[in-house]
């Protein structure tokens, strides 16, 4: 297979075959990996200039009742010193970061039993509403798997959005990373979300035992959902989890990854996540072909990320103010609230 061919190809806007999609992961030459990267950044160009898109991350809660092996915040983990935000702390931390002028907010939460059972599930929906009202902006729901009914109860409190990430397509390595939890029911979840008017996030991990080929399969599964905004993320280690002897992949392979995303969906909404690598793994994600910046925290809250609970938070550089600087040294600037509404009305 030659590079330039089935770059040709993709720059056309022909589908490339999962063959295809495997030759290009398997590829390790600087020169070569550039110009995945180059053709990723021209077709995200194409679409949104030097745009990028902003989102707030509020973490309100990090009980849960699963155990995943990759996460910090399962069930099983002595560690974590967990919270629960009360509503007027989200509130607050949701206005704060609105101010900073990010252009989303992203409600995330463990399968928190408080929001599961014993109050079902009408406190989350009002607690969206209430931060949609507040703040005036669009909003994302991190959830977990929810019932179908609560999906449409969330779009019509006024959530924008329902993220939650299948991590890989096959099932058997999910069968090990999400113990006793359904394949089917996570990935239907995203199905019942957008006939309930939602958009969707889908997402996997690098560095969990994937081969190439589940990679490919991914990219293509991620493909045929119809998934709005995309994203792939590297496996961080976490102390007191089953994982935390594994080390954490090259980062190579979540650029490339990045890259094929936007290379395969040149018109959806691709993560730069701060949760991986702090700022500092800004400008290789945006290269890569991403134009979304994700986990913008507020300080001093005492809010935490994902898979860097504490990296770059409370020293405000996950902030609007952290990352404009490296935005615009590289020639791209944050997309006005405008243009962000009008993406999402489309
Ligand atoms: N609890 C909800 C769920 O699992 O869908 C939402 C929050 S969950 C913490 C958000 C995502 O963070 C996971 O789906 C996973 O992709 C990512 N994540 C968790 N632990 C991670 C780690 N150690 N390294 C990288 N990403 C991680
Ligand atoms: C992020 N840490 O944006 C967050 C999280 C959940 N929707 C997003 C993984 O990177
Ligand atoms: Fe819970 Fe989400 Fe972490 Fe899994 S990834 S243990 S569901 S918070």
């Amino acid at each position: 297979m030659k590079l330039g061919h089935v770059l040709q190809k993709a720059e056309r806007g022909e589908p490339l075959s999962s063959h295809e999609l495997q030759f290009l992961l398997e590829l390790s030459k600087p020169d070569e990996l550039n110009q995945v990267f180059e053709l990723a950044c021209r077709l995200r160009d194409r679409y949104f200039q030097n745009k990028v898109f902003l989102y707030g991350f509020i973490y309100f809660s990090t009980w849960c009742r699963n155990d995943c092996t990759f996460c910090y915040y399962r069930k099983s983990n002595m560690h974590p010193n967990r919270y629960r935000k009360s509503e007027v702390e989200v509130l607050e931390a949701a206005k704060r970061v609105a101010d900073s002028g990010v252009h989303l907010i992203d409600l995330t939460l463990g399968e928190d039993p408080f929001y599961y059972k014993r109050h079902g599930f009408g406190s989350l929906v009002k607690l969206v509403n209430k931060v949609k009202m507040n703040t005036g902006l669009p909003v994302m729901v991190s959830p977990g798997v929810v019932p179908e009914q609560v999906l449409s109860d969330l779009y019509i409190a006024g959530a924008d959005w329902f993220a939650c990430y299948q991590e890989t397509h096959n099932r058997e390595l999910f069968s090990r990373l999400r113990l006793n939890q359904s394949y089917d029911a996570r990935f239907s979840s995203k199905k019942n979300a957008m006939r309930s008017g939602l958009l969707v996030e889908d997402g996997i991990l690098t560095g969990v035992g994937e081969t190439l080929s589940d990679l490919a399969f991914s990219l293509e599964s991620m493909f045929r959902l119809g998934a709005h905004q995309v994203r792939v993320m590297s496996f961080v280690p976490q102390k007191g989890t089953p994982m935390d002897h594994w080390t954490t992949p090259p980062r190579v392979r979540e650029l490339l990854v990045i890259a094929l995303l936007r290379i395969l969906m040149p018109d959806r909404l691709i993560p730069a996540s701060l949760d991986v690598d702090g700022v500092e793994g800004l400008q290789a994600r945006i290269n890569a072909g991403a134009n979304v910046i994700t986990s913008l925290i507020p300080p001093q809250l005492g809010l935490a990320g994902v898979a860097q609970s504490t990296k770059d938070i409370n020293e405000g550089y996950r902030t609007v103010q952290g990352i404009i600087p490296v935005l615009n040294q590289m020639g791209m600037r944050a997309a006005s609230l405008e243009e962000y509404s009008c993406w999402i009305l489309n």
